[in-house]
Parts: C-alpha cells; structure tokens; sequence
C-alpha cells in the first residue's frame, strides 16, 4: 500500500513571508488589536524570528511589521540562519558569457537580461565586465569591419546624415566622462503586489567612462528644421519574432532633452571598444533618463515633428501614473505620462547583504554609490535601527554631470547579533527614497524603496 500524502511539514517564517507576507507578519508581529494598534515583537514571535535570521536582534523593538526582512531577501540564507526548508523558492542563475563577470544574476534568457548584484557595484567605475545587460530582442552577431559601421539621421533635419564610425571619430570631437545607465525598470522587484516584467533588484545600473562624441554636435551637421520636436531611436539587432522589419525596441525624446550635451554617440567603454553584448560597435547614450532610450548597435536616429509612438512608447510602457493608482489595478492610460528622468537611489556596495562579520565587531565602515536621474544627490543617510536614527554619509561629488556619486559611513553597532543596514537618498530638489516602492503602476517603473542590507554579527 502506497501513502502519496506529503508529511505535514513546518514552514520556514522566510518561506511564510514569500508566500504571504501579510498572514507572516500578523503571525509574527501578532494581530492588530481591536484598538487598531499593531502587535510588537515579543515572545514566541521574537524567537521565531530570531530563529530565522540567525542571531539575537537588538533594534527588534524598531523593527516594522510588513516588512520582509532583508536577510529573507537574498538568495543564500544568512550564515548561521536555519537551513532552508527543501521547498525553498529556487536561488539565483548566474550568467555564463564570455567577457562578462560570472557574479551577474540573469534574470530572462531569451531576450537576455542580467544585473549586476549591489555588491557588485562596489567600484567607483564599473568595469566593462561587470555591467548589466539588458536586451529586448535577439543579441545580433559581433560586426566583421566596425570602423565601416554605419548609422543614418534623418527625418525633419536638413540635410540627411550617414555616418560610419570612422567619420564618426575623425569628423568630431571626442570626450569621456563617466555616466550612469540603469533600466527603467531597475527596482521593479521592490513593487507589492509584483509587477509585470524583469525582477530588478538594483542591478539595472551602472557606472562606467564612455568615449564617444555629442549628439548635439552630428545634429548640427543634419540641421534641424523648426518642425523637428521629438525623436526616435532604432537599433539593428531582430525582433524575438524574428521578423527583421520589425523594432525590438524604439523610444525617443523631446528636442530639449536630445539636444543635451552629456548625449553621447559613444564607441568606446573604460577604454576600450564597447563590445557586442552591450552595443558595440556604435550606441548612443542618453543619461538620467530610462535605459531603453540608449539605443545600443544604433542604426538611425529619426526627428519628428510629433511624439514618437514606437515600441515603447505607448499603452503603460515607460509610463508611470500621474496620480496614485490603487495597487494592482489595470489602470487607465488617461492616467499615464511618459517617465522622463530616473528617481534617486542609493545603494550599498559594501558588505554585501547577508555578510557575516566576527563576534564583538562593534563598527562597520559602509560604502555606497547614489544618483538620481537628472538631478545630483544631496544627501545620503544610514541606518542600523530599522530607521529610528539615521547618520549622514560621507558624500563625494560627480566628475561630470550623470556621474554616480560615492559614499562612505561608519556605523557603531551596540552589540552581537541582526542588523540590517538601511540608506537612502535625497536629491537636489529634497525629493527622498521612500521606505517602499510607491507609486504603483503595471509595468513597474522607476522603484526606489530604500536599500536594505543584512548583516550578522558573531
Ligand atoms: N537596440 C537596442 N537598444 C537597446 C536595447 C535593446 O534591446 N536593443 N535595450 C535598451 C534597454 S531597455 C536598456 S536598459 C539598455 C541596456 O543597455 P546594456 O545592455 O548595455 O546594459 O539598452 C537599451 N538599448
Ligand atoms: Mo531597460
């Protein structure tokens, strides 16, 4: 005789928390009372907790309820937390690519997108090998003769352009600076309930030198006609489908944006020759705005005399709501405009959530990287108390405009056991990270909740 029934098995309060977030907190922070008031972490609730993360928690007084813990965040549990149940959901695939760091984290195949874990971000120039990739359709095959590249500029523009890249280089100024690019959709993990797309955690970004020449400059060659407002951006890699006259991708932006000087045509990363996997050999890069505008093997650049409605450009795609939409909702594009620049963000880059440090340690020196889209960032702050007290990093300043800005903190710690280490950012215009992801919109656009990392101590 057969017994199929499964053994009734306990489940991990990380497995609670993934599953149902809600019911694991009522579980471990108790209900809220009939006076509205939320249960404290106490009892069999601390203990269970405690259990989970793997050591004492000696801000567990502050720590809110209905939110996920750090350490439950990560793909490995903390060293020294309870070994995962067998149904634990399945850890992260790294990616296997010639010329890319085997540290990133591929979160689709086909097309191929990879980030870039936030402790992997931890130098002030990110190298070539380390960026993140992210591509809607099929990665074309490595160009035979680059310097033969060719692209076109056309559409409400004077005089029709087209360009190799040879001209490119002998016909214009070159110039480097170091430039943030990220996804739009860079922190659509932080989004509750999930929204529709990559899972990013912070890994849509990067920081590394471009050389290439401004747009504005081969713009002027072109002439713009008066009627020329907005443009559109085309790559030449194929559509999944396969079907060639088909875009993968084509978004474009205001004359006011396109005409900034920091948009570069650029042909060179850190150095050397911008390879394949992340457009090479010719992309454009247009900084503080969603990623997918950088067209990567960039083939034409379009001036219209009116928005452009490529793939990418209408229904919910890059667009975020203009008043708050109820969360998971369907969502009426009346509601909708176009995400222009990208929100603040700042992350840690050292110790990588889930670090484990030795007994006794009674400080950590943290560093970080911030930016927020157009703007600078004018502060950052840190946390070890789940947010009660918050003390300043130690900011530096950008290179040049679009640069990240790094930080550095030094937090004491009271004694062994779970921290987790909270930062946010503020820009330029005081606008800060909220606490979670906010402004809810189907296709999880610009979340920047504050990063958390976990840390135990002994
Ligand atoms: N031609 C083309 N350009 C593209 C894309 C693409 O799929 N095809 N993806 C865009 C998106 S969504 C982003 S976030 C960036 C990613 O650049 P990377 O892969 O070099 O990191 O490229 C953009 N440019
Ligand atoms: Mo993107």
């Amino acid at each position: 005789m057969s017994q199929s029934r499964e053994p009734t098995r306990e489940r991990s309060i990380d497995e609670l928390y993934q599953e149902d977030a809600e019911r694991a907190d009522a579980n471990v922070f108790g209900r809220k009372t009939d006076i509205g008031r939320r249960g404290f972490l106490g009892g069999a609730g601390l203990a269970a907790m405690s259990a989970a993360v793997g050591g004492a928690i000696p801000f567990a007084a502050n720590m809110p309820g209905g939110l996920i813990p750090a350490a439950f965040a990560q793909s490995a549990p903390p060293a020294g937390a309870a070994p995962s149940a067998p149904a634990a959901p399945k850890g992260p695939q790294y990616l296997n690519l010639p010329g890319k760091s085997d540290k990133l984290v591929v979160l689709g195949d086909r097309p191929l997108v990879a980030e870039t874990p936030e402790d992997q971000l931890d130098d002030d120039t990110t190298p070539t090998n380390k960026l993140f990739v992210r591509n809607n359709g099929q990665t074309p095959d490595e160009a035979k003769d680059p310097d033969k590249w060719s692209f076109v500029i056309d559409g409400e523009v004077n005089k029709k352009l087209t360009l190799t890249l040879g001209e490119l280089q002998s016909k214009y100024k070159p110039v480097t600076q170091r430039m943030v690019l990220e996804c739009g959709g860079n922190g659509r993990s932080f989004f509750t309930p999930q929204a529709r797309g990559n899972q990013w955690t912070n890994g849509g970004a990067g920081c590394p030198e471009w050389t290439g020449v401004r747009l504005a400059d081969v713009l002027k060659t072109a002439g713009l006609k008066p009627s020329a407002l907005f443009s559109a951006h085309y790559g030449s890699d194929v559509h999944l489908s396969g079907d060639a006259s088909k875009p993968t991708v084509s978004r474009g932006v205001p004359i006011k944006k396109l005409m900034d000087e920091n948009n570069l045509i650029v042909w060179q990363i850190n150095g050397q020759p911008l390879p394949n996997i992340n457009g090479g050999p010719v992309r454009l890069l247009v900084p503080g705005w969603p990623g997918s505008l950088s067209s990567k093997w960039l083939s034409r650049i379009s001036l219209l005399d009116k928005e452009h409605d490529g793939p990418g450009m209408t229904g919910f795609s890059y667009r975020v709501p203009i008043k708050p939409m109820v969360p998971g909702d369907k969502g009426d594009p009346k509601n909708f405009k176009i995400l222009e620049s990208m929100p603040v963000r700042s992350i840690i880059t050292s110790p990588a959530n889930g670090a484990k440090l030795a007994a006794g340690t009674k400080e950590i020196k943290l560093r970080g990287a911030a930016w927020a889209g157009d703007y600078t960032v004018r502060e950052v702050d840190v946390s070890t108390d789940f947010g009660a007290t918050w003390t300043k990093a130690k900011l530096g300043k950008p290179k040049n405009k679009y640069d990240w800005q790094r930080w550095t903190a030094t937090v004491k710690l009271p004694a062994d056991g779970y921290y987790e280490i909270w930062t946010r950012g503020t820009d330029a215009r005081g606008v800060m990270q909220p606490h979670l992801a906010g402004f809810w919109n189907p296709q999880g656009y610009g979340g920047n909740a504050m990063h958390r990392v976990a840390v135990l101590v002994g």
